[in-house]
């Protein structure tokens, strides 16, 4: 064969290939999906969020902790400045969010925080923050012990490892030890690009304490979000591509053992737990095409969905909240508190809105 005619194959080979991936990826965006409205009563924006407050996780006490201004790859950023920790009391009718101090010594300037997750010690009640930070884009954990008089983080020590490489969001199962997610396989800018391009699935989660660090669980296209039920005894892990919250059995710290996947019909991140019901509240993406180009003239939309007896042979799936990105544009977590819903998004604002169950 003349190498005019390999040459005209192997072109056609790839256009055959790329016309298969396009097509497949707008599949998995959703992106031929219509959005229905779906309004909640009493929304406002929070005063003092522009940024993004990517994860949110509320305290037994309702006091609310928003990781903002996250920085990553491929999402929009509009400020230059720092991320910061903020908190919340939803049980004070103001609603005015409070900047941490963070004490101790730690680099503020390229604080760039991601997940997070909060711990309380049995032993002595005392509060710990985790936070996934991407200083000059890596990754690591972050561990702080709140100091609730001084609505401070007292820092207490940074963890990285080679298994810790892409880490999206975390779950704390201990003052020193957690359960992570990487978002990506490869760290190269490129092969991050190319992973979800041919659906690689190569994400895991990594199970960290100071005595072992292992992968526990694999096969995830994008694991966005993780949490644990109340009695700790279920992990819940978030793929984005596949449209599924995944639920593992922790038979020991290291091992898991896969229980069923749930279909929620959207791209969910966060994912948030109910203490009380073991409800599952999830801030996720209704069309992914959208927030690849977020063009602010046809705005990614906002979904909040919410899972009820996931363990049960039929979970309930209800869609709480829609938008279209007219009021909030791509929501990455949703968590409720005495009638409250909290909406956090990737790069833009924060909603409070009541909730009518
Ligand atoms: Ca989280
Ligand atoms: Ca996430």
């Amino acid at each position: 064969m003349g190498k005019l005619a390999v040459l005209s194959l192997s072109v056609a080979a790839l256009a055959v290939l790329i016309g298969e991936r396009v097509i497949t990826l707008r599949h998995v965006s959703l992106s031929y999906r219509e959005l229905t409205q779906n309004y909640l009563p009493n929304c406002h924006h929070i005063e003092g969020i522009e940024y993004g407050a990517e994860d949110i996780t509320i305290l037994e006490n309702g006091l609310a902790f928003l990781s903002t201004g996250l920085k990553y790859p491929g999402v929009p950023s509009y400020s230059d400045d720092p991320g910061k920790i903020y908190t919340l009391n939803l049980m004070d009718s103001k609603m005015k969010i409070k900047a941490m101090n963070v004490k101790g010594d730690f680099d503020k300037d390229s604080f760039n925080p991601h997940g997070i997750s909060l711990y309380t010690d049995d032993k002595d009640g005392a509060v710990y923050l985790f936070v996934v930070n991407h200083p000059q884009g890596n990754s690591q954990v972050e561990i702080f012990r709140f100091v609730e008089d001084e609505n401070a983080l007292q820092y207490i020590k940074t963890i990285k490892h080679e298994l810790l490489h892409n880490v999206n969001d975390i779950v704390a199962v201990g003052t020193e030890s957690f359960y992570a997610t990487n978002d990506h396989y490869f760290t190269n800018g490129i092969l991050k690009f190319v992973e979800p391009f041919l659906s690689l699935p190569w994400c895991d989660v990594v199970y960290y304490s100071p005595q072992t660090v292992q992968v526990v669980a694999g096969g995830f296209l994008i694991a966005n979000g993780i949490n644990i039920s109340p009695d700790k005894r279920h992990l819940y892990v978030s793929d984005i591509l596949k449209h599924k919250i995944v639920v593992l059995e922790i038979q020991k710290n290291t091992v898991l053992s896969h229980v069923k996947e749930v279909d929620v019909g959207s791209l969910c991140d966060n994912i948030e737990v109910d203490r009380e019901s073991g409800d599952l509240w999830l801030g996720c993406h209704p069309n992914g095409l959208k927030c690849v180009f977020h063009d602010p003239n046809d705005p990614p939309g906002s979904e909040v969905i919410r899972i009820e007896n996931i363990l049960s042979e039929k979970p309930r799936v209800t869609r709480v909240y829609s938008d279209d990105g007219s009021v909030i544009i791509a929501s990455s977590v949703a968590t409720q508190y005495g009638g409250k819903l909290l909406i956090g998004t990737v790069y833009q604002k924060a909603l409070i809105c009541d909730l009518k169950l």
